[in-house]
């Protein structure tokens, strides 16, 4: 054959991809692979293994229909190698190809290896810039040169600067502001009535995939009953209708907000779609702003939900590509404690991390506020070595690939690249939990002490956090206050709150030993 093997990736199940572009129906083959170093870098939920193979074996069942050759490698494939170069070289040989296209890859991990290929490989391999992101890698680049540090707000509204979104037609905000975040932060009043979630069914081939997962990634952390997650472009549209209809009117107002037995709220959870290829998140922007100029759709609700994808989304990734793969070694804070048992088991008293822990390994999610302010929130105050808690992230939720949750963690969360990608770090007391959720109703801690036997964990931690790294954040002009509360403190409770801390913390039973992600 003189055509070409064009290799997609588990996270590139787009129609649009750049190496699916021109491609030869008489020549050209089109390979996906379910290898285990992708399965396994780190334990994978099983739902995001099970929604990934099952979005991979429909994906190219419709390559098929529309008359494409497709050559797919099955996990128990008795030659599979086990590995993304491995599958390509055999394709490349079986089909005497001339040549190989990929799409640049979501990871450095992958993007290593990858860069050898043109070396590797006796035919040429041709790297296509993977150009569903509204934001160039270059753009971006060029936008952060010579910053000495960077503010998502001011990138966010180049973006909408560029793209024309939310814009009067003279080029202003619409609603004469670029960000109405302050309207963002409600707790859920009694009785609202919640949506439910958008869910399907699994058909015949995810029922399949889902018995390889059970028998092949027993232990996993997360469950596989109640498997909802859509497998194909079509049915993440229809999520994305289900969201625009039923969540977007509320998402702004209760999007902070966290509740028992309600783990979606009006969140969209399009990120595992959006991720993964099957949703163009230029299509998810488009279809809130038309909701807003229809009137269904408020505008708080509105540009908060934008400002999420062609904000944050773009900027994490941004950031990724222009600081790996030295990013993911800084530790500013210099913490290095282990990841305590109970991210993999949920077994704590602490109501609220066993709410976040428990849906996570239910339904492989958790939406911003829970992983930022509670599990996150909990390492920050703690200080787990960023590495562990990164690759508990980076296992547990269905959406993780390194480019997205890397700077969220290791940058927004454990401010370990001392305060590149925000300009502090969100540390909270138990009081921000109490306020934006109901966890601490039925917690046996009580969240108003910060000393003695029921006294809430977060409290202790919070203040011992803020004195163990004084020296770092004092200067800080954004935790000025938080300081001034802990100079108000007589000597005495601070020393109490340190030995309350203390005890906690040597109460804790470390996790297993992390299997060392491979970053760099
Ligand atoms: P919604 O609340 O409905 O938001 C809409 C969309 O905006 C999301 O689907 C997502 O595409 C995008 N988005 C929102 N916030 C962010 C953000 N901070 N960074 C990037 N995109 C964002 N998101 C991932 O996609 N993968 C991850 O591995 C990931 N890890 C995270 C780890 C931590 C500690 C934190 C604090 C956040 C992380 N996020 C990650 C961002 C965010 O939590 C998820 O995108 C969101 O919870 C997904 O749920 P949703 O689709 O219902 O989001
Ligand atoms: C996450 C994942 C998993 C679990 N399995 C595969 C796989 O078997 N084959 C594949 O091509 N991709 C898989 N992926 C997604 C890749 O890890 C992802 O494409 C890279 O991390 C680059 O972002
Ligand atoms: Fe969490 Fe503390 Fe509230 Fe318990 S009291 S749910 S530990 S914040």
């Amino acid at each position: 054959m003189s055509g070409a093997v064009r290799l997609v990736l588990g996270d590139q199940l787009s129609r649009n991809l750049a190496s699916l572009r021109g491609l030869d129906r008489t020549q050209d083959v089109v390979l996906l692979a379910e290898v285990m170093a992708e399965a396994t870098y780190v334990p994978h939920h099983p739902q995001k293994i099970a929604f990934l193979f099952s979005a991979m074996r429909h994906f190219a069942e419709e390559l098929r229909a529309d008359g494409v050759r497709v050559d797919y490698i099955r996990l128990d494939d008795p030659d599979n190698t086990g590995t993304l170069g491995g599958e390509l070289s055999r394709a490349i040989a079986r089909h005497g190809a001339a040549r190989a296209i990929v799409t640049f890859p979501g990871e450095w991990r992958v993007w290593k290896p990858m860069r050898q290929w043109q070396q590797d490989f006796a035919v040429p391999v041709e790297v296509k810039e993977d150009d569903r992101f509204f934001c160039p890698i270059a753009r971006f680049r060029s936008w952060a040169d010579g910053r000495k540090q960077l503010r998502m707000e001011f990138f966010y509204r180049e973006m909408r600067r560029d793209y024309k979104i939310l814009l009067t037609p003279e080029g202003q905000p619409e609603g004469g502001q670029w960000n109405f975040d302050a309207e963002n932060r409600k707790s859920l009043p009694k009785g609202l009535k919640i949506p439910p979630p958008y869910r399907e069914e699994p058909d015949a081939i995810t029922a399949e995939v889902l018995a390889l997962v059970a028998e092949r990634f027993k232990g996993h952390f997360g469950k596989l009953e109640g498997f909802f997650y859509a497998v194909t472009a079509a049915g993440a549209e229809k999520a994305l209708n289900h969201f625009i209809s039923h969540c977007l009117p509320l998402f702004g107002d209760y999007q902070d907000a966290m509740a028992m037995g309600q783990e979606t709220l009006f969140h969209s959870i399009l990120s595992p779609y959006i991720n993964a290829g099957l949703l163009d998140p230029r299509r998810v922007v488009d279809a809130a702003e038309r909701a807003w100029r229809q009137g269904h759709a408020p505008l708080n609700a509105v540009e908060g939900f934008i400002r999420q994808i062609l904000g944050w989304r773009e900027y994490v990734r941004g950031i990724y590509w222009l600081k790996m793969p030295a990013y993911a070694d800084t530790n500013a804070l210099n913490a290095h404690r282990p990841l305590p048992d109970f991210y993999w088991t949920g077994r704590t008293d602490m109501n609220c991390m066993a709410q976040v822990i428990g849906q996570t390994e239910r339904l492989a999610y958790a939406h911003h506020i829970q992983r930022l302010m509670v599990t996150g929130n909990f390492a920050l105050l703690l200080g787990v070595e960023p590495a562990q808690i990164e690759e508990w992230y980076l296992a547990v939720y269905a959406d993780a690939y390194d480019w997205v949750e890397l700077p969220n963690v290791h940058g927004m969360v454990m401010h370990a690249d001392g305060g590149y990608l925000g300009s502090k770090p969100y540390a909270a007391s138990g009081k921000y939990i109490q306020r934006m959720s109901d966890y601490c109703t039925k917690c046996r801690y009580d969240v108003k002490e910060t000393t003695g036997t029921t006294a809430c964990p977060f409290n202790a931690l919070y203040w011992n956090f803020l004195m163990e790294n004084e020296g770092k954040l004092r200067g800080n002009p954004r935790m000025g206050l938080v300081y001034k509360g802990l100079d108000g403190m007589e000597p005495a409770k601070r020393e109490a709150i340190r030995a309350q801390a203390g005890r906690f913390i040597a109460g804790l039973v470390p996790a297993y030993p992390a299997t060392g992600t491979e970053r760099s």
